[in-house]
């Protein structure tokens, strides 16, 4: 794969199992992609550089995942102008709500845009479609991935209706 575009963070290795649809989805788009685990609590320092160095090794977005105190989409955000996309993942006892409003209430001037509590796979397609405002071949896929699933849903009406 060619150097990475997009980097998926995670606050921890426990958020893989959430956040592995996000690379496959980038994946299966044939966006190249890297998977960190970097905490804004536990790892700042490393964290703070991944963020701000992002941009001249060539990444053009960033997924950031976290749950419970998920300041990690903001941490990063506050190091790079750079898209910065949140996913707030369910993985405390409040059910991501926490991790929800801890991401998505940004202060003005330090945007995150935030996908649904184990968004990954919005999360994804977010980043494709920030990449694609670029790359046609890319918008091209999009729109592929966006009538495939509009096939799907009209095969399981078709079917429900006993005409499939
Ligand atoms: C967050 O704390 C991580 O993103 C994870 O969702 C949560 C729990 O992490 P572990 O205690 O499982 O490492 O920073």
């Amino acid at each position: 794969m060619n150097e990475p575009v997009v980097a998926i963070l995670m606050g921890s290795k426990s958020d893989l199992d959430l956040m592995r649809p996000a690379a496959d989805t980038l994946a299966e788009l044939g966006v190249p992609h890297v998977v960190r685990v970097l905490s804004a609590h536990r790892t700042p320092e490393v964290t703070a550089e991944f963020a701000r160095t992002g941009r001249d090794r060539g990444i053009k977005v960033f997924i950031c995942a976290a749950g419970g105190a998920a300041h990690l989409a903001g941490a990063v955000a506050a190091q790079t102008t750079l898209p910065v996309i949140g996913v707030p993942l369910a993985r405390t006892p409040l059910g991501g709500a926490d991790a929800l409003h801890a991401t998505v209430q940004m202060p003005a001037g330090m945007p995150v845009a935030t996908v649904a509590i184990d968004g990954a796979v919005n999360a994804a397609l977010l980043a494709a479609q920030i990449l694609a405002v670029s790359d046609t071949a890319l918008a091209v896929k999009l729109a592929d991935k966006r009538a495939a699933t509009a096939a799907k849903v009209l095969a399981d009406d078709a079917s429900l209706r006993g005409k499939a």
